[in-house]
This record gives structure tokens, sequence and C-alpha cells, in this order.
């Protein structure tokens, strides 16, 4: 049977991108998208409203479709998890076992679950952070993100579960605004700085931290879950790195396109988070394992984010 692609959590910032990706890849009609809420642009394909933490109308779904493969986006972010801890758990973890159960039980074949960076904390050497290092995050969002790395790699051990995992950086995108992160700042600047309008920034101006263009997360989650079986030697989750920058180093950059753009730093509670993160990361073992390669340097992203932007922009005003 061909691969039967269900995306949970599709209406998010990765979600929007990856759907057009893979409905590209697979076609359009062996790509569902689902999401609790409805998706903010037309996607032309099927889309089914779905809460993750409700396994029947999951399972049904994965009837009607004859699901072969989920890609489980649905998740809180750092900073809002912060905000209501619990309901991060519930969510984060339970929209796991939903799906890991349905392949324990054979319903599915396959699964991409992300995992962040957020599973690193203050205790982590934070200049390119090793694959296996100490891991004490500080965050309700890491701490869910560290334990759904153990289960993946249970559920592989225990039950031979196909399941495989990115950790991957802050993500930078101009199809679609993100949902409640710590480097959301980083898609935040460029609006402002297209919009002609100064930006307040919530991390102060050297908060280094790692980050990658979507494009390059789209190209990594693709290249993962179309790599052989054999290739993947890691069931927690890979490092995965592209650029890592502070909000003072992009700013500069997106001056050398818009020269009166202006930054303001005022830090509220996300610089915490931050803190406890890394700088950089080696991700040397997805490199060797499924030959993992970015693509976009800051320049180049910063080139690439400023033209599409500035194009969406003209066609609202036409
Ligand atoms: P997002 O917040 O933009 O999107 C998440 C989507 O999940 C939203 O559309 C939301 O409506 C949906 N959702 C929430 N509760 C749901 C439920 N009960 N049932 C179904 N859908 C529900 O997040 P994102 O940035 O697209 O991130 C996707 C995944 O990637 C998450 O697991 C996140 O932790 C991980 N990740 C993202 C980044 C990043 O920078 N964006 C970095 C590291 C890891
Ligand atoms: C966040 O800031 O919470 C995410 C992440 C790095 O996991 N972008």
């Amino acid at each position: 049977m061909s691969d039967r692609i269900l995306v949970i959590g599709s209406s998010g910032q990765i979600g929007t991108e990856l759907v057009q990706e893979l409905r590209t890849i697979y076609g359009v009609e062996n790509v569902v998208a689902s999401d609790i809420k409805e998706p903010h642009n037309e996607q032309n394909g099927p889309f089914e409203v779905l809460d993750i933490l409700n396994k029947e109308q999951l399972e049904n779904i994965i009837k009607k479709y004859q699901v072969t493969d989920v890609y489980l986006l649905a998740a809180l972010l750092s900073a809002t998890a912060e905000k209501n801890p619990e309901f991060a758990w519930n969510l984060n973890m339970n929209s796991l076992f939903n799906v890991l159960n349905l392949a324990k039980e054979g319903v599915i074949k396959k699964i991409f679950w992300p995992s962040s960076i957020a599973v690193f904390g203050p205790s982590t050497p934070s200049i390119n952070t090793p694959q296996y290092t100490i891991m004490e995050p500080s965050t309700v969002y890491g701490i869910s993100k560290q334990a759904g790395e153990r289960w993946c790699e249970y559920y592989f051990n225990q039950y031979g579960v196909d399941v495989r995992s990115i950790r991957y950086p802050g993500l930078i995108g101009y199809k679609s605004k993100p949902g409640g992160g710590t480097t959301d700042y980083a898609v935040d600047i460029f609006h402002k700085a297209i919009e002609e309008e100064s930006f307040e920034c919530f991390l102060s101006e050297n908060t280094t931290l790692p980050m990658m263009y979507m494009p390059d997360a789209i190209k990594a989650t693709v290249q993962i879950m179309q790599a052989p079986k054999e290739n993947i030697k890691i069931r927690s989750s890979y490092n995965l790195a592209g650029i890592s920058f502070s909000p003072k180093e992009i700013a500069e950059e997106i001056k050398s396109h818009i020269p009166n753009f202006s930054i303001s730093y005022q830090p509220d509670y996300r610089q915490k988070i931050a803190n406890s993160w890394p700088q950089s990361i080696d991700d040397s073992s997805a490199k060797n394992d499924w030959h993992w390669n970015p693509t976009y340097s800051l320049e180049k992203m910063t080139a690439d984010m400023i033209l599409n932007l500035n194009l969406s922009l003209k066609k609202k005003v036409i």
C-alpha cells in the first residue's frame, strides 16, 4: 500500500508548510490535514477537524483515509506552556501516547514526532551541544519533550514502533506565524521590519539561540521520514543545526536591506527560558546517519524572508 499521511496540528507554523510539501511529494489526496482549528489560509486537499486528545475521533479518521503515516505536530510551545503547565503536559504527552499506541496496535506504520532544543537545560554545555549530554530542562515544555523522547525510544525498543524524531531549533518562515514559543521574536522582527515599524524584542540583544529557516526544517523532516529504517540509529531524537544568532545580529542583517529599521530590547519572562537553552548544536549524528545538510545561512535566509514578505505585502495592497 502506498503512503497515506495524516498531519495532526496542520494549521500551525510547521503544519502549514509541511502539508504543502508532503502534498507535492505524495499527491494531494494522500495527505490529510487535521487540526483542532480550521486552517487560516485555503488548503486544497482533505482537512478534518480533530482534537488529538480524542482517541476515538483519531481512530475514525485513520480508518476513513486508511492512514499509514502520522506527523504529530499538535503541542503547546515553550512560552504558552509556562502559562498553563498542567494542560501543556496533558496535551504534549497524551497526544503522543494516542499515536504511539495506534502504531503499537499495528493500525499505522510510521510516526514523525518533533522534539526541540528545549530538551536541554541550564546545566547542558551550551556551545556545540552534543547529541548525548546532560539534559535537565527547566520548562514544562522541555520536560514534556524529554519525556516524549524517552517514550519514543521505549516504544521502538519494546514494540518495534517506527517513530522518528528531530530536535528542531527555533524555526523562521514567511508563510505562517509562530504559535507561542521563545524563538518567535525571530519571525515577528521581519514582519515589523517590512511594515517599516520599529521592533521591541522580548529577549536581550546578545541572546544567541540555535535557529533554522523553514525550508531547511521541512527538508530535514522529509529526509528523516524517507531514510531507510536501518539508517535511523537514534530513536529518541536527533540534534539538528542550522544557524545561530542573537537579536542584535539578525537586526544588523535586516538593516543591511532596510537601513531605517530600529530595534529596542525589553526582556520578559521568556529571557529565562532562552537563557536555559544552548547557543549552538552539534548535529553530526544526523549528518552521518541520514545525510542531513542545511542550505541556509543568516544572510541567505534574511534576503529570502524580506523578498517573500514584500511580495505578499504587495499582493495584499493590490
Ligand atoms: P504551532 O503552535 O504553530 O501549531 C500547533 C498546532 O496544533 C496549532 O495549529 C493548534 O491549533 C494545533 N493543536 C493544538 N491543540 C490541538 C489538539 N488538541 N488537537 C489537534 N490540534 C491541536 O506549533 P508549530 O510551531 O507548528 O510546532 C509543531 C511541533 O513542532 C510542536 O510539537 C513543537 O513543539 C515542535 N517544534 C516547533 C518549533 C518551532 O520553532 N516552531 C521548534 C521546535 C519544536
Ligand atoms: C519554542 O520557542 O518554544 C520553539 C522551540 C525551540 O521549541 N520554537
